[in-house]
């Protein structure tokens, strides 16, 4: 009858998101034994996918594996799960010479060129990884696309001050032409609107959502514009950075550089 639908429906909804969340830990993992090395500074990412590679960072030192590492992790949440962990912490200050940093997406175009900050943290995640040698991105194939924009709203990391007059501004940049900036209410992790407040960042800024309708023609010059523009601490466009991506599908995983 229509109990036992609704059970194997909510049975094939929960076999789903543990398929996702393996394919996520998959990726994660993959990065770790693959690109971290004993005696290196890495960079540690956020998210859902990146605490997976930070998982195994962790694991691996404690199963001795691994030695020596130092990682500078990219936002409060990310920290705390590395203390959690035992991971020996740095801060940019004193290690500004990354061998490698790691961490997830929330786009990813042809070019590699990423959307990231779904989860709040791209202004740590940018000053850290453009630090590292490598950056490995970590996805799963729900992340690709093929142009940046209309799939996943592009996060504008703002100073509070006066935001009504900066999101108008950011509104009129050429190279964004068409988006509506949306500020992020509720919690800074989560990119739907879930509260009546303006969600926080790690560094007491404010969060707009660019939302697009058809994909920005030109990633870099969205980029600059957005960058030139007084109020804007960073954005979410992470252009030319991308050492490698590790993509996890139901087929398996693929790497692209
Ligand atoms: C970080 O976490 C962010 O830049 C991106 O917004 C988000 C992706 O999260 P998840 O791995 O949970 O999808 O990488």
């Amino acid at each position: 009858g229509v109990a036992a639908v609704t059970v194997a429906a909510g049975a094939r909804r929960v076999a789903r998101r543990a398929t996702q969340d393996e394919l996520k830990k998959q990726v994660g993992y993959k990065a770790v034994d693959d690109y971290v090395k004993s005696g290196t500074v890495i960079g540690l990412g956020t998210g859902s996918t990146a605490a997976f590679a930070v998982e195994r960072v962790g694991q691996l030192l404690k199963s001795g594996e691994l030695k020596d590492i130092i990682a500078i992790p990219t936002s409060i949440r990310t920290k705390e799960q590395a203390e959690s962990l035992g991971i020996p912490l740095a801060t940019l200050d004193t290690h500004s010479d990354l061998d490698v940093a790691i961490d997830g997406a929330d786009e990813v175009d042809p070019n590699l060129n990423l959307v990231k900050g779904g989860g709040g943290a791209l202004f740590r995640e940018k000053i850290v990884e453009m630090c590292a040698k490598k950056f490995i991105v970590i996805v799963d194939e729900s992340k690709m696309c093929g142009g940046l924009g209309p799939g996943f709203p592009i996060p504008v990391e703002i100073v509070p001050f006066c935001h009504e007059h900066t999101m108008r501004e950011i509104a009129k940049l050429p190279a964004l032409a068409g988006c509506k900036p949306v500020l992020r209410l509720g919690d800074v992790a989560n990119n739907k609107p879930d509260g009546d407040k303006p969600a926080v960042t790690d560094n007491s800024n404010y969060i707009v959502d660019l939302v697009f309708e058809t994909p920005i023609k030109d990633a870099v010059a969205a980029g600059e514009q957005l960058k030139n523009t007084v109020g804007v601490v960073d954005h979410g466009l992470f252009t030319g950075m991308t050492t490698a991506c590790i993509i996890a599908g139901s087929d398996g995983i693929s790497v692209k550089e």
